[in-house]
């Protein structure tokens, strides 16, 4: 929650594409006086985005949190829905603050995201959905999670929000499950300042939230739909637009300074960087080393306090888990009985500066005081 303090290294510092090719559609929205409501900013951010991921739906949202909702409801999601402990709050928050009970799964400690192997004995008959997270941009494993849902009658959609531009065993992240949810918040791969997309296969599940995303009107004077307001503005497709065409040097960079990283990570003890398959497109907009407590001269918040000490804001991502969070802490406080790895990996992990803000000189200072405090 801190504004930049001068000179400070960012996680999720935002990555921008051409500055004037934005001013100049943002003169044009603004000459052409429509703002919001599926203007044609808007439409052809949809459609950019459906190409890149080829998939036939896409629909614009305000952000990934209230895509999320809205997939849930058009889905017909309630009762109780299992999702990963370890994502991002909002992944929870969006199925609670539906009246949905989020079910905490634990990780698998090797990919960072929901294991299958612990969803079957989580489901009870209030049990109507499960939402996998591509933690990091890596794809979970969607084929054995809809094998799971197939047998026991239960529907899936993904949260995404990490994974624009990943693929997953050959096939872009977009058309898995019932439909993905990916957020363009301004810390993300590709941002539109706030701003999030779902994307199916399903036309008439596209055409419900599409629906639902503008308080469920069909037509002038005609609602069909219970429905919010989700819409995407202008001006944040138009900074969504302007950052595709900049989508590969964007990669370029990330990729760049992730193998800077992990050259110069590589041999101090107790420290494990989180790899990209190199049979996958990946977007490497996420850094993240796990420090092996039983290895490491120091644990992983002296690594962090050490960092920020020299202006690094490294992040520790998802500690402590949703489960040690409110409302859920409160709710099931018996919930870290079954969450062993998420507990465990989420107290080693640290996210690390990337993007365009940082350069070569930048990763080296920062590998320098990782390698200073763990003592090699
Ligand atoms: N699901 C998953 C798995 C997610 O990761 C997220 C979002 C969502 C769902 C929900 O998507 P949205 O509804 O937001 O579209 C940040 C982001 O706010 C959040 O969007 C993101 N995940 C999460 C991983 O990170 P915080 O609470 O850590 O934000 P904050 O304010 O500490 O900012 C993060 C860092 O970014 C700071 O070190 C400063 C830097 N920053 C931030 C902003 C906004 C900048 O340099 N410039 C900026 O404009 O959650």
């Amino acid at each position: 929650m801190r504004s930049n303090q001068s000179g400070a290294l960012h996680v999720g510092r935002p990555n921008m594409g051409d500055r004037k090719a934005f001013l100049k559609r943002v003169e044009e929205i603004l000459d052409r006086r429509w703002l919001s409501n599926n203007g044609p900013v808007v439409q052809e951010f949809e459609k950019r985005v459906a190409e890149i991921l080829g998939v036939k739906n896409v629909v614009a949202m305000c952000n990934a949190t209230a895509g999320i909702e809205i997939a849930c409801h058009a889905l017909g999601l309630k009762g109780e829905v299992i999702v990963p402990s370890y994502t991002f709050i909002a992944t929870a928050h969006a199925l609670q603050w539906q009246g949905i009970t989020p079910v905490f799964a634990d990780m698998d400690p090797a990919t960072h995201n929901l294991n299958p192997e612990k969803i079957e004995k989580l489901i009870t008959p209030k049990t109507t959905g499960i939402i996998g997270v591509h933690v990091w941009g890596r794809g979970c494993d969607t084929e054995a999670i809809e094998r799971i849902a197939a047998k026991n009658n239960l529907k899936v959609m993904y949260d995404a929000s990490h994974a624009f531009g990943c693929s997953h065993q050959g096939q872009m992240i977009g058309g898995f499950g019932e439909c993905e949810v990916f957020s363009f918040h301004a810390t993300k791969f590709i941002n539109c300042l706030e701003g999030g997309v779902v994307t199916t296969n399903n036309d008439k599940l596209a055409h419900q939230m599409r629906m639902m995303t503008n308080f469920g009107f069909t037509g002038y004077d005609r609602v069909e739909y219970l429905g919010i307001n989700g819409k995407m503005n202008e001006i944040s497709a138009a900074m969504g637009l302007t950052n595709l065409e900049a989508i590969d040097a964007i990669v370029e960079t990330n990729r760049k300074n992730y193998e800077q990283y992990s050259d110069q990570l590589r041999d101090i003890p107790g420290i494990k960087l989180v790899e990209y398959s190199p049979s996958e497109k990946s977007n490497y907009q996420y850094v993240v080393i796990e420090a092996d407590p039983s290895v490491c001269r120091r644990g992983r918040d002296e690594i962090v306090e050490a960092l920020h000490a020299e202006n690094v804001i490294a992040r520790k991502y998802f500690w402590p888990g949703c489960h040690r969070m409110e409302p859920y802490k409160s709710l099931f406080p018996d919930a870290n009985l079954a969450l062993s790895e998420t507990e465990r990996v989420s107290a080693n992990v640290i996210v690390l500066p990337t993007g365009q803000q940082i350069q070569d000189s930048d990763v080296k200072r920062i590998c320098t005081i990782i390698r200073s405090v763990c003592g090699t």
